[in-house]
């Protein structure tokens, strides 16, 4: 047991002073004015909401650190095997609310803060959102260590610690500006580990020799080293005390400060100099989504965590004292994305260069170890390194790389005798000028399972981007995990009341846990008063987004429009251009219409939200294009309720919380075969919002769960795009009449200077439309009319909305993760006792 490591003459002492954190009200409330008195050192005359929000965030944390600690100690005496999720991106959002429902405390701190002074929901909206990722892709690792967590799987996730996370959006004169996000000023989440550092190598060079046995051996040599500092963040489980790790890696001089030799002899600018560059590696998040750009800065970023990381992992291994070919039984390791693909190179080092092992045999613990998992399609994503950017930060690397590209090219040779076109096509090292890494390549060929992210783009993957793999190594190698998200936070905190709601309908919160009992809720279907709280739930919902409107743009919306939402990355595949199209189109059939016809029409609400890349010039048009039609159709007396168009500002993870429950309709209209998966269709339709969409990514699965009578699907099928696209090029492409006419009310004027919106346009009509944005246009309008029409029968919509909560279990990130486990990683879940037992 655990009390058994402590020295008998000790034991009793440190027992009978074990912390235990409080237990009720009263200790909670004795808790946060002590973190206010002392901690914060601030007067309890003085106590504003930021510092209650302090307080109650450090009474949390010290419950939490406790349940930490318990949980490592019970999983390392356990000495069982470990996952860990590596990944550049952690899209937390804020930590109080859901650390207080997740330990099931909510009630008790909003008592005992009402006894303070303070209502809870101002005191947790006092917290800074953690930012660190972009969109999807780190919002799902943030899920998935929900889910890790509240299934007791052992699991820790490793990360980089940003000083500035995703930039925070201003919408000035319609354009975006983007403003630094620098959030760590008071960060009560995370536990700096001065005691647990690294030191990662750069540069250098390779020299080779032979030991005594006659083996030749590598050693890197010189260059410069920066040091990684560990900085911890409890991740609690919902319902349980396993609380699990995040470890965040922060970059400093590895000569401390900075460099006594040259501050005295005089160098004083350069030895700040030093220490001010080994920072920048972890200073900031590139904020690009879906893009691939190259940079220097990105791959020290990326061999700086990765190298961190594996050390960590590879020290806790040889804890146990076991011999290196048990490796893969203790230790999964899952790459989110080709980010972390550094990992398999650096893991065929250490085993061969540092710990002596053969390389047949380290390669085959490397790739027992490693799964990949593949977030996209997009060729401008799909991650490529310069070989000579490569051989100048990480020499050593490049020729494990050049020897792993070898002994794979080999094993292709020997299957498919004389096929030098196969052999072309899927070398890791592509032959152009200058050579390239492709890392997706050296993922596949180091991992044993590759996944996708959603049954069509697992399919895609198979049959595109890697089919030659799947000849090569057989189809089992490649499966399929579609996506999920956490029910915690994305409707037990989003949206309480309908959480309550389904509580009392489904007998308790069983379906936060398993999620497939919202299948319950279509008992209910005919019960008129539980559809009417459910329609009174949505009007609030929508209040409060109105409020939130009418604070931050000043536009005034009535709340018993059609709220119609698009949030996520401003993307060209993601195709925000064709939604402000549309709405460009019913602004101008508004207009033509008479008074007494435009009378009957239904009141919409086009509501926007999103970042752009700051480098990516289309999606910065189609954001300044959303709030030039806003300003005009916003004003236009004629219009009035009929038609409002906002952009909310810096949209997210917190805003999503209360955007997503206010949602009549969500727009995830991407190009067929473009979107991996998407994850926030699946967030608006758990939340009881209808879905307008395309057939891609994850809404195909959804369509299958909730039935084609409950989503509005449009548009051209993944299989039809390639033909489209080429007919666009090589044949005769004509713009639909109508979108058409939106180009010529553009081309007027009516919303501004015609020039800032004329790549927008050229893109489509004189640049092969390669979104396909006008063969869909006919059908996104005529499916946006269905919906109009189904909209105004609220019994029926209201019973759509209901019915597809009811089939939504299938989505949860805790049946993800499940597949994960066993498909993947093979591991079990770990229980820890609730209490002070240890
Ligand atoms: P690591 O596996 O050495 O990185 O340990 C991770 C964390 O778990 C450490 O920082 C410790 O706080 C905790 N931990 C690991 N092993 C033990 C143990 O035997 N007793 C108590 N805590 C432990
Ligand atoms: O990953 C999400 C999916 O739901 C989305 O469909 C997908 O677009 C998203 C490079 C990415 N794929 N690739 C990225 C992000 C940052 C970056 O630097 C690529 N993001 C996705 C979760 O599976």
């Amino acid at each position: 047991t655990v009390e058994a490591s402590i020295p008998e003459p000790q034991r009793e002492a440190w027992l009978r002073h074990q912390c235990s954190g409080f237990k009720d009200k009263d200790g909670f409330e004795r808790e946060v004015v002590r973190h206010v008195e002392t901690t914060l050192a601030r007067s309890l005359y003085n106590c504003d909401e930021s510092a209650a929000y302090s307080a109650c965030a450090l009474a949390f944390r010290d419950r939490l650190i406790l349940e930490w600690n318990r949980t490592q100690q019970r999983q390392t005496f356990a000495d069982s095997k470990r996952v860990y999720y590596l990944s550049l991106e952690f899209l937390m959002g804020r930590a109080l609310d859901n650390a207080m429902l997740n330990v099931g405390q909510k009630d008790l701190a909003k008592a005992g803060l009402a006894d303070l002074g303070f209502r809870i929901e101002d005191v947790i909206q006092q917290e800074h959102d953690a930012a660190l990722g972009n969109g999807g892709l780190g919002r799902l690792a943030a899920c998935f260590l929900d889910s890790l967590a509240s299934l007791n799987y052992p699991a820790w996730g490793y990360g980089l610690r940003y000083r500035y996370g995703i930039f925070k959006q201003e919408i000035i004169d319609g354009y975006q500006v983007e403003v630094p996000d620098y959030w760590l000023d008071f960060n009560p989440w995370e536990f700096p580990r001065h005691d647990v550092t690294v030191d990662i190598q750069f540069y250098g060079n390779v020299v080779k020799s032979t030991d005594g046995s006659g083996k030749t051996v590598c050693t890197w040599e010189g260059g410069e080293t920066v040091r990684a500092v560990a900085y911890d963040v409890p991740i609690p489980g919902y319902d349980t005390p396993t609380t699990n790790n995040l470890r965040l890696w922060s970059s400093k001089a590895a000569s401390g400060e900075f460099d006594f030799q040259k501050f005295n002899s005089g160098d004083y600018e350069s030895s700040v100099a030093d220490q001010q560059r080994a920072e920048t590696i972890s200073a900031v998040l590139y904020p690009n989504d879906n893009l691939d750009r190259g940079k220097e800065l990105r791959l020290k970023q990326q061999y700086f965590w990765v190298a961190a990381s594996l050390y960590d992992i590879v020290r806790r291994f040889k804890k146990t004292r076991r011999s290196w070919k048990e490796f893969p039984d203790q230790v999964a390791i899952q790459l989110n994305d080709t980010h972390p693909t550094l990992a398999i190179v650096e893991l065929q080092r250490i085993l061969t260069d540092l710990e002596g092992l053969e390389w047949d045999e380290a390669w085959n613990i490397v790739t027992h170890t490693f799964g990949y998992t593949n977030h996209t399609v997009l060729p401008e994503a799909l991650e490529k390194w310069s070989v000579p950017l490569i051989q100048h930060l990480l020499p050593r690397h490049l020729q494990i790389i050049y020897d792993i590209n070898l002994f794979f090219l080999q094993t292709v040779e020997r299957k498919f005798p004389g096929d030098r076109d196969l052999l072309r096509d899927v070398s890791i090292i592509e032959e152009s000028q200058p050579k390239m890494i492709r890392m997706a390549y050296l993922a596949i060929v180091g991992s044993h399972k590759v996944n996708g992210v959603a049954e069509l783009h697992s399919d895609l993957i198979r049959t595109t981007i890697f089919k030659d793999f799947v000849r090569i190594f057989g189809p089992d190698k490649f499966t399929n995990v579609t996506n999920g998200i956490t029910p915690r936070r994305w409707l037990h905190q989003a949206n309480p009341r309908l959480s309550e709601l389904i509580a009392s309908k489904t007998g308790g919160h069983e379906f936060l846990t398993d999620l497939t009992v919202l299948n319950k809720l279509e008992l209910h279907i005919n019960d008129k008063a539980f559809r009417k709280e459910w329609a009174d739930i949505k009007l609030a919902n929508k209040v409060r987004l109105a409020a939130h409107i009418k604070t931050t743009t000043g536009v005034t919306v009535n709340p018993a429009a059609l709220f119609d939402v698009q949030v996520k990355r401003i993307h060209e595949y993601k195709r925000q251009q064709m939604n402000i199209f549309g709405a460009i189109h019913r602004y101008l059939t508004l207009k033509a219409m008479s008074p007494k016809e435009r009378k009957k029409q239904l009141p919409r609400v086009s509501i926007f939200g999103g970042k752009a890349a700051p480098g990516y010039w289309m999606a910065k048009q189609i954001i300044h294009l959303i709030n030039s039609v806003g300003a005009v159709v916003n004003n236009d007396p004629e219009i009035g309720d009929l038609l409002k168009v906002v952009f909310l500002e810096d949209y997210n993870v917190s805003k999503a919380e209360m955007i997503i429950p206010a949602s009549d309709i969500s727009e995830h209209i991407s190009t067929a075969g473009t979107e991996a998966s998407g994850t926030s269709n699946m967030k608006f339709v758990l939340n009881g919002g209808l879905i307008i969409g395309t057939c891609d990514g994850a809404n195909i699965e959804i369509t299958r769960e909730i039935s084609e009578q409950n989503i509005f699907l449009f548009g051209h099928l993944a299989e039809e795009v390639e033909e489209l696209r080429h007919s666009h090029v090589y044949g005769t492409h004509t713009v639909d009449p109508e979108l058409a006419k939106v180009f010529d009310e553009i081309e007027k004027g009516t919303f501004g200077s015609p020039q800032d919106f004329a790549g927008m346009i050229s893109a489509v009509r004189e640049h092969g439309d390669y979104y396909l944005v006008s063969d869909d246009f006919a059908s996104y309008l005529e499916t946006q009319g269905l919906v109009d029409e189904a909209y105004r029968n609220q019994e029926e919509w209201v019973s759509k909305c209901i019915t597809s909560v009811a089939r939504m279990g299938f989505f949860s990130s805790d049946r993800c993760i499940n597949e994960y486990a066993e498909e993947i990683w093979n591991i079990e879940p770990l229980r820890i006792d609730r209490g002070s037992e240890a």
